[in-house]
């Protein structure tokens, strides 16, 4: 049963009853409410949509509640800090079916609508999601915020309300064709604007030197266009307990949206001119993954967010009695990546302008107040902004970052003198080429705490991409491993095992993940090993289904369903697993009577729509399924499936049907992953390199239970240092030349030339080692398939896997990051450390 948050209820709090009952009786009555009152429909002729949106309104009325209590408890409380999470993604996921297992009153509200003759499962997929991040750094952070409101801890995610999200994929003759993702065209039922609470960003124009009152030398900066930041709160409810946080996300508006002087001379268009410029701020979401666009509009986009949040902070903290000297005491802010870098300078711009601090109490505060946490170590994918175009925008923050950049030059210089060279690898600009600001210095200078996301990322940010700051203050460097919820991705997702599991050990797991380890006993148990695989197959039935309908592809249930979804990118290798399948389709043309295990292969992922490889990959992989699918010396033994338009709800569907989970980037690519942790949760075998955190799951799960193949980081350097020969390689393998001489000759689709670039590229540079792993991923996908056969093995060894997981809940990375990052416990207490 869940808690009463009525307990002590006085009169100003609203009474428990339609509004905020959680029994079937109140839920449908407030549906129907919402319906006739809001939307205005009788339950007879109410569309879907209108049962989707009366739904959502109840069950926000009961997030709001309790929202409404943690913000009060959260602002009248005497001490503590609140975490800031400050991201220019979150990738948040459809919210129904999430909210009503948090709020533990899934069943109750099936039941009410089944009075009404509404299937809950309808709504769940009717409902469009909020796509407003790329892949994982934007889930992480969604992750991130549920685990917070679990464990308690006061926190506020703060980002873009993007108008139009990652793109929509559409696959069209197997190409990648993109559409505008419209989340919003049929009313988004989850936030709360708040107009009352908007915030002024200033852009542009010049600064000028003063003195103030006390001759004290001051500069004022005068914008030259000043553009509105108006917050949309959407309530954030951990998992079984009373706390509500917050995802306050800005969309900017006109402060003028209308210019009646310019429309009354007839001048139509400049009338909304400036609506139409300011607006574009927040209209759309760069769709590149980890890689920056250096586009003056992505400047103003996280320079917009950055500043109204700190605002939004600032003033909270002063509104309820606080100092400027002491906002490090009440807010920990993270900065996920560098997107938000330039919250450094924001913060030190208030302080030192509007509240006249000196510059060292300053940095103090603002030091104390960031931590940095680093996502990539893709060289490309560190962000640089051009000093001209930063300054045109920001002309008062480039004069803060020259002095912050001038004390940082002069400490190292005191700690290395004569050491030139360092100064200008630390440099916070690049004097090479265009003069550009480097945002992970910017970030590294202003955080007390710098945090890689897997136990290898962080060795590897350590000794290669930040060593001369680790060399300056090893003492900042953490690590904190990802972690994904379970909440959304096992117990919304996979009902079947869920409940399975809750029978077995009880329903303790999903908000205390290490307790999965009691299932480990029943991996020896032939009961329960059948219940285990009855779980599999079902989900499988279901995305076979799924499969059938969004492609037209028929699928085998019984077959074993192999599947990569994921971003689509070199690094992540799709085309080694595309050369695995048609090594297997070129053994059966061979030898069509082969005994091989029937695999369904399945891709999923967007490619960024100016990544012309990732897009060439796309097509590899359908060409690879219009070539086996219905060929008849296959006789169904293998299927290709490119599922369109991967997605958060998408992957929900997938994760728990999966039976072998590809997790093959080159070893020292993948900063850590979390699509790995998902898959392995749901209960499939891993196959995969020593990258990110496959190392640590497979430390987890056991080596005997993890399929490993390939180079390892180090070896993966010492082949490209003693002169790495891809074309040498290709021709001493001759499964692999056939195979290449397949894509090569326009054995898929036809034309010879279609796939030259990957080709061209894979035999002459070969930069992610694909053609130097071929053969071991092959060897171990012939392990994959002889354990297959052996089905009472399989489902051990995916019992263990779950059994084994509870580290990668998103719980245990939030713990990490309250000892070793934010100093915070529940309700903000301060901890060991806290500033
Ligand atoms: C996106 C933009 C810039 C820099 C990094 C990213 C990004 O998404 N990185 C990914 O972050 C995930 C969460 O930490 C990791 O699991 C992925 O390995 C990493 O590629």
């Amino acid at each position: 049963m869940y808690p009463s948050v009525n307990e002590g209820e006085s009169q100003s709090e609203p009474s428990r009853d339609v509004r905020t009952g959680l029994d079937p009786g109140n839920l449908s009555q407030a549906v129907c409410d919402y319906l006739y009152y809001f939307q205005g429909r009788h339950p007879a002729t109410a569309s879907r949509n209108d049962f989707y949106l009366s739904t959502a309104y109840a069950v926000r009325d009961r997030l709001f509640q309790r929202g409404v209590q943690s913000l009060d408890a959260l602002l009248h409380r005497p001490e503590g800090r609140t975490v800031a999470y400050l991201s220019a993604e979150f990738l948040m996921g459809p919210q129904l079916a999430a909210n009503l297992v948090n709020l533990g009153i899934y069943d109750a509200m099936r039941e009410a609508l089944w009075r009404m003759d509404v299937r809950l499962e309808d709504l769940i997929e009717h409902e469009v999601e909020p796509g407003l991040g790329n892949g994982g750094l934007g889930r992480l952070a969604a992750c991130y915020l549920d685990s917070l409101a679990t464990l308690e801890i006061p926190a506020i995610g703060y980002g873009i309300r993007y108008e139009f999200g990652i793109f929509s994929q559409q696959i069209r003759e197997g190409w990648q064709v993109e559409l505008t993702d419209k989340w919003l065209h049929l009313g988004y039922p989850w936030e709360l604007a708040r107009p009352e609470r908007a915030v002024s960003v200033r852009y542009g124009g010049y600064t000028e030197p003063y003195t103030d009152e006390q001759g004290r030398y001051r500069v004022r900066w005068i914008p030259a266009e000043i553009v509105k930041g108006v917050p949309h709160d959407t309530p954030i409810l951990g998992y079984r307990v009373k706390t509500c946080n917050l995802l306050r996300l800005w969309r900017a508006e006109a402060v003028h949206s209308f210019d009646l002087a310019a429309f009354n001379v007839g001048d139509y268009s400049r009338a909304v001119e400036e609506q139409v410029t300011t607006e574009t701020i927040s209209k759309v979401l760069y769709p590149n993954d980890a890689s920056p666009q250096g586009k003056a509009l992505r400047l103003k986009q996280q320079y917009f967010f950055v500043a109204c949040a700190i605002e939004d902070m600032l003033r909270a903290h002063l509104r309820f009695g606080g100092r400027p000297e002491t906002f490090h005491k009440r807010w920990a802010a993270q900065l996920n990546d560098t997107h938000p870098a330039v919250a450094v300078p924001e913060l030190m711009r208030l302080l030192l302008d509007d509240h006249g601090l000196e510059w060292d109490d300053a940095w103090d505060v603002t030091q104390k107040t960031f931590g940095y946490t680093n996502h990539t170590l893709l060289p490309e994918a560190l962000e640089t902004w051009p000093i001209d175009l930063f300054g045109a925008l920001l002309p008062r923050h480039l004069e803060i970052v020259f002095e912050i950049n001038r004390r940082l030059c002069d400490g190292i210089r005191r700690v290395y003198p004569g050491d030139e060279d360092r100064v200008r690898r630390m440099s916070l600009v690049e004097e090479q080429g265009r003069r550009s600001l480097r945002m992970a210095n910017l970030a590294c200078v202003g955080s007390h705490a710098i945090n890689g996301v897997a136990a290898l990322h962080t060795e590897l940010l350590k000794s290669q991409v930040l060593s001369d700051w680790v060399a300056m203050s090893p003492e900042r460097f953490c690590n904190v491993t990802n972690g994904v919820t379970p909440r959304r991705f096992v117990l919304a997702s996979n009902p079947a095992l869920s409940r399975l599991v809750t029978e077995t050990i009880g329903d303790h797991w999903p908000a205390r993940l290490e307790a999965l380890r009691g299932l480990e006993p029943h991996a020896e148990d032939p009961a329960f090993r059948k219940r285990w695989r009855d779980v599999k197959r079902e989900n499988k039935q279901q995305l076979a289904a799924v499969i059938k309908e969004r492609t037209g592809i028929s699928v085998d249930p019984e077959s074993l369903f192999d599947i990569q979804v994921k971003r689509i990118h070199e690094y992540k290798r799709q085309h080694l697993n595309v050369l695995h399948i048609l090594t297997l389709y070129r053994r059966l043309k061979e030898n069509p009577g082969l005994d091989m295990v029937p695999r369904t292969f399945v891709f999923g992922g967007k490619a960024a729509p100016g990544y012309h490889v990732a897009k060439l990959i796309i097509k590899l992989i359908t060409a690879t399924g219009d070539l086996v699918n219905d060929d008849p010396d296959v006789r169904g033994r293998l299927k290709v499936v490119f599922f369109p338009n991967f997605s958060v709800k998408a992957g929900q569907a997938i994760y728990p049907a999966a039976d072998v989970s590809e997790q093959i980037s080159t070893a020292g690519q993948e900063a850590s992953g979390t699509g790995n942790m998902k898959f392995s949760l749901n209960g499939a075998l891993t196959i995969g390199t020593l990258d990110g955190a496959n190392i640590e799951i497979r430390e987890e799960v056991g080596p005997e239970n993890f399929f490993l193949f390939g180079l390892t980081a180090d070896e993966v350097r010492a082949a490209k240092a003693s002169g790495y020969n891809p074309r040498a390689v290709y021709e001493q393998n001759q499964e692999l030349r056939a195979v290449v001489d397949l894509i090569g000759s326009g054995g898929l689709g036809g034309d010879p030339g279609l796939f030259r670039s990957v080709l061209d590229g894979l035999l002459w540079h070969d930069p992610f080692m694909v053609l130097a792993d071929y053969q071991a991923y092959v060897d171990c996908q012939e392990r994959v398939a002889a354990l297959w056969r052996d089905p009472e093995a399989w489902a051990r060894m995916s019992i263990l896997n779950v059994a084994r997981m509870g580290k990668f809940s998103s719980d245990r990375s939030i713990r990490d990051y309250c000892e070793r990052v934010w100093h915070v416990g529940p309700l903000g207490a301060p901890t060991e450390g806290a500033p």
